[in-house]
């Protein structure tokens, strides 16, 4: 470790080179705030802006490399390990002039973890502000490393803040680099202060590096999933869901949700995680998750007692909650975001956009914009939220019943459709297409395939993603069931959201549980097993009967339509009109991604490269069989109930 700091401190010169520990927060806090880094915000956090154009990730900029032309996929904008790091080393070089090295020792897993050794890393930033941030998001602390894995296993993620102001972001000259040299487990990050630019444990090291170790060592997956248990208190049992909704999407908001008021005396829900979530098979066959971080960065917007009381609670007083790029009020020190309040405080004394420009002198043309940026977010640590599992860092992680996907669709997707076959379940994984949010820089609203919500994450090739996952899956022998859900279907007309959301999003997953368990039949459809109206647990839903109609129906022949104009990119998909008239997209898992004849790439890479390599991969051929879709096919689907209904979802394209 110390030679990994000795050559990085000699390329980027800080003044200083300190190691942090968690002990040290409230120490850093307090040189922070005399800095003027960090504010204090009125219920005991504090509160920081980036710089203003900073306030995303960003997915051009964000490169995937290796010495094996063969790992460049779709989206994983590969480029060649030595390029990239030469280029970024060149963009580091006496950057940290002036500055501290923070050198931040991590572990992103619970203690005791068996997948403690891919989780083991050592950030070097040299902003403080994200050494804070770390300390909530990841365990943090020599003692958190020490004795974990082989000596030089740890995950080298370097950091560099650069200039800010100078960096040409968004335009051709643009100097920012955040790369993960992923088989040689190294991130070099260069030009961002913000969120996954910048906490490198979190997005880079916890999806991009893990989700290529965990294919790399056949081991696991890495996925960006939340995770949660809801508990029957009549029956006692407790079942746990995962799933992928794409960045500020509702992740968060579902992993913390509350039972519907009228249903709280049943059922409880109990928050694992809401980003991330690591998965393997355990020595009893059945698949299970764990959540590798220590902390939730949730986005503010529209966060308030009716949509996520969980999330005020845990970002309340006492839980010294840092906020980022919110409005802030210099004379009382509160903190606001839009759908914090209704309306935004009528007395605009003291407060500040998230730019900094006081909103009281805004000029007329501005007077409408936001007051807090739609990327907002707040970080705290998992025991602030109030429902946290008391299991939630169990080393052997909690079963998976369920694995589900969304995302934001206005139209097309129903609230619910269960797929009870587990290649079809992991097939609308990967076919995942919903709008883009403001979580990444430019692409706000834009329709678009997201394999597992995994795209800006996406480390290798896609049909290697498909293959590994279908691997996985095809050695659990209870199978999850699987499930597409939509929070955000439109009113054609008016554009209001049919469905009330968060807490009654419960309802939806509290059907697929009893369909999985033989409770309830569903309506089988050419895509999955819808809910029967009455099937639903409606107690205390407000909705309008035509609405819930329409929630829980398929218009196919629109689907269709749509399928054509917005379907059409998945790697090697073809939009083909069938001769009945009926298009269909060719299916990613029939593509023939196998490539049997490769060469497989890391044999090449130097012995030096080899030692750091992820633990467990010693002499493994990263080649997979190409029949797992059969296999995984073939294994049996948990509830027996279902099996019937999901046979006549035989189809494995879509629409
Ligand atoms: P990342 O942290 O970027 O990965 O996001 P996430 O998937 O965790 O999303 P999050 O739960 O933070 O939600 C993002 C935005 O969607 C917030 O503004 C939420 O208020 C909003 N949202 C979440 N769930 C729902 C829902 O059920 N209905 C509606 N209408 N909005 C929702
Ligand atoms: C996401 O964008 O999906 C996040 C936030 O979870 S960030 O850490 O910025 O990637
Ligand atoms: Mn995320």
């Amino acid at each position: 470790m110390r030679e990994y700091v000795r050559h990085w401190a000699h390329v980027t010169r800080p003044d200083r080179i300190e190691v942090v520990s968690a002990a040290d927060d409230a120490r850093l806090i307090r040189e922070s705030l005399a800095a003027g880094e960090i504010l204090p915000t009125s219920d005991g956090g504090y509160y920081a802006r980036s710089h203003r154009k900073d306030t995303a990730r960003s997915e051009e900029r964000t490169v995937v490399a290796t010495s094996d032309p063969a790992d460049k996929g779709v989206y994983n904008n590969w480029r060649p390990a030595a390029e990239m790091t030469a280029t970024v080393t060149g963009l580091m070089r006496g950057a940290s002039v002036g500055k501290t090295m923070y050198v931040v020792p991590y572990l992103m897993a619970p203690p005791g973890s068996p997948l403690a050794r891919y989780a083991v890393g050592v950030e070097l930033t040299d902003h403080r502000t994200v050494a804070l941030h770390m300390i909530r998001m990841a365990r943090v602390g020599i003692e958190h490393i020490d004795g974990l894995g082989e000596p030089a296993g740890f995950v080298r993620a370097v950091h560099v803040t650069g200039d800010l102001e100078n960096l040409g972001q968004g335009t051709a000259h643009d100097r920012r680099h955040f790369v993960t040299v992923a088989d040689e487990r190294t991130i070099l990050h260069y030009g961002s202060s913000y969120g996954g630019n910048a906490l490198l444990g979190k997005i880079a090291h916890g999806l991009r590096q893990a989700s290529y170790d965990g294919w790399a060592s056949g081991a696991f997956l890495a996925e960006q999933f939340m995770l949660l248990g809801i508990t029957d208190r009549q029956t006692g049992r407790k079942h746990h869901i995962c799933g992928g909704f794409p960045s500020a999407s509702g992740k968060t908001n579902l992993a913390m949700t509350l039972a519907p008021d009228a249903l709280g005396d049943r059922y409880h829900v109990e928050f694992y995680g809401d980003d991330i979530t690591w998965l393997w098979v355990g020595d009893d066959g059945r698949l299970y998750g764990m959540n590798p971080e220590f902390g939730v960065f949730g986005v503010a917007k529209d966060t308030n007692a009716a949509t996520n009381p969980t999330a005020l609670a845990a970002i309340g007083p006492g839980t010294e909650t840092l906020f980022t790029n919110v409005a802030y009020n210099t004379k009382t020190s509160e903190v606001w975001w839009e759908g914090k309040t209704e309306q935004p405080p009528a007395d605009l004394d003291g407060w500040l956009d998230w730019t900094g420009e006081p909103v009281a002198e805004r000029s007329p043309e501005r007077r409408g914009d936001p007051w807090a940026h739609p990327n907002s977010r707040f970080t705290t640590t998992l025991s602030n939220v109030p429902n946290l599992a008391a299991d939630y860092a169990a080393p052997s992680g909690v079963p998976i019943d369920a694995i589900i996907f969304g995302g934001r669709t206005r139209d097309r997707e129903p609230l619910i459709r269960a797929i009870t076959d587990v290649a079809e379940g992991v097939y609308d994984g990967l076919t995942l297409g919903a709008e883009a949010t403001f979580a990444a820089e430019g692409v706000d609203g834009m329709l678009r395939y997201d394999p597992m919500s995994m795209r800006p994450f996406m480390s290798y090739p896609e049909g290697r993603y498909a293959e590994h996952w279908l691997r996985i899956i095809g050695q659990v022998t209870e199978k999850p069931i699987f499930a597409h859900v939509n929070w955000f279907q439109r009113d054609p007309e008016d554009g209001r959201f049919l469905w009330p959301g968060y807490r009654d999003n419960l309802r939806a997953l509290l059907w697929l549980m009893r369909l999985r368990d033989g409770e309830v039949r569903g309506v089988p459809s050419p895509v999955g097993v819808l809910p029967a109206k009455s099937e639903l647990l409606l107690d205390g839903l407000r909705i309008d009967e035509a609405d819930l109609d329409r929630l829980l129906t398929i218009d196919l022949s629109a689907g269709v339509r749509r399928s054509i104009s917005a379907r059409g990119t998945w790697p090697g998909s073809k939009v083909c009109p069938r001769r009945s008239g009926r298009p269909t997209t060719a299916s990613p898992l029939t593509w023939k991604a196998a490539r049997p004849d490769r060469k497989v790439g890391h044999r090449r890479v130097a012995a030096e490269v080899a030692a750091r390599r992820p633990p467990g991969t010693e002499g493994r051929d990263r080649r997979q069989p190409s029949n797992l879709r059969e296999r995984a096919r073939r294994a049996p689907v948990a509830a027996s109930a279902v099996r019937s209904a999901s046979s006549s979802a035989g189809i494995l394209g879509r629409w």
